[in-house]
């Protein structure tokens, strides 16, 4: 693994753990971490489970007894990171979104396509889509119990950062995130939106905005949270604070994004709702256990949502965690990612979300800030 703030320190559980709850082909050992500085990457190893360090990761993915490498860096080192990985052989889960850029995501994708021609796989990390609740939405569309799509309303809305005493973290400068909460939380939602409908976005509208132009200056962060700097000192913000858009999707039906770190009182509501002909479902992250479903074709006396509280054994990966009824949590939509990882390498499948799937998303994130760079003009996504 590169990488050991907030990432690396929820992917780290989710390789400490999947083992001992899901059968798997293959065996993760948890062998080494990179991180550059020496005594917080090593105190890291020591205390999420990884047996050895490399200061380099250049080294790491020299060693013969890495197979995969997991890259939880911010996302200006993604490209290089994971196309030197997939050169030497190894397969690479990648954290979202893919890369900074277009043209990084587009080599990344080249990439992991000539590596998957030697067995080498490749996954990009949008977790959401191991909410239980989420793989269900995605199950129900696929059966056709929504019938034809009409509407997606997406949310990603979170209120880290409304203090402008915050300091200026590694995510809100645009040469290491590459956008705002648009590549954040906003990649999420248009992921999310893709793989529950099974459909594309082809074009946007969009406005940006960025609320607080100056922030304290940060000390290196670890996550979200971060030391001050020097009292006084400040940077300026050169990513987006929130992005507003609306797209259509590949079927003719109508999708509303919004993405922002300024809703106060919201944590980490990552909402979606779907309006289909025959009826439709709603998720909000905040209630991640539950799924609610409204079927149309009853009669309009019986219809109305309802909750479906997703820990049976019989929905997407509940059965092998707790008894019905007992939820899970944010860290188990990691552990169900590196499940279904490890499962493509044993079973010598390609995972999903892939590369090209990230490739995608970046597009629409591209289109997003270019409509929104444009009065809102009207940006066909390249399909
Ligand atoms: C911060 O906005 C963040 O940690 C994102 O980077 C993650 O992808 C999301 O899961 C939670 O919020």
């Amino acid at each position: 693994m590169v990488g050991y703030a907030f990432m690396g320190r929820v992917h780290s559980q989710a390789w400490r753990s999947v083992g001992a709850f899901f059968d798997l082909p293959v065996a993760p050992v948890m062998a080494v971490l990179s991180g550059r500085s020496e005594d917080r990457t090593a105190a890291a190893a020591a205390q999420l489970g990884w047996a050895a360090v490399e200061n380099d990761w250049k080294e790491l993915i020299k060693r013969d007894d890495v197979d995969i490498v997991d890259v939880c860096t911010p996302g200006d080192s993604h490209a290089e990171i994971a196309i030197a990985a997939l050169e030497a052989g190894k397969h690479v889960l990648c954290e979202k979104p893919l890369a900074n850029t277009v043209a990084e995501a587009e080599a990344m994708a080249a990439a992991a396509e000539r590596a998957a021609e030697r067995g080498v796989r490749s996954m990009v990390a949008f977790n959401y889509r191991r909410v239980p609740a989420v793989a269900l939405a995605r199950r129900f569309v696929a059966e056709g119990r929504l019938g034809e799509i009409r509407h997606v309303r997406a949310q990603y809305l979170q209120d880290w950062i409304v203090d402008p005493e915050f300091p200026l973290v590694w995510r809100l400068q645009r040469d290491k995130a590459g956008s705002g909460a648009l590549g954040d939380i906003g990649s999420h939602i248009v992921d999310t939106a893709q793989f529950v409908t099974g459909q594309k976005l082809t074009g946007v509208s969009a406005l940006t905005a960025t609320f607080i132009g100056e922030r304290p200056l940060a000390e290196e962060s670890a996550g979200l949270a971060a030391g001050a700097g020097e009292a006084g000192d400040t940077g300026t913000v050169t990513v987006d604070d929130a992005a507003v858009f609306i797209g259509r999707l590949s079927g003719g039906g109508l999708a509303s994004f919004e993405a922002t770190r300024f809703a106060t009182g919201r944590k980490n509501a990552m909402r979606i709702e779907v309006n289909g002909s025959l009826g439709s479902l709603s998720f909000d992250f905040e209630a991640m256990n539950e799924l609610w479903f409204h079927d149309h074709t009853l009669p309009a006396e019986e219809a109305g949502f309802r909750r479906i509280y997703v820990t049976e054994s019989g929905h997407p990966y509940a059965g092998a965690w707790w008894p019905p009824g007992h939820g899970l949590g944010y860290e188990h939509t990691f552990s169900h990612e590196v499940k279904d990882f490890l499962e493509a390498i044993g079973n010598g499948t390609d995972p999903e979300p892939s590369f090209a799937d990230g490739l995608r998303v970046q597009q629409v994130l591209s289109a997003v800030e270019q409509s929104a760079a444009n009065e809102s003009r009207w940006t066909p996504v390249p399909q």
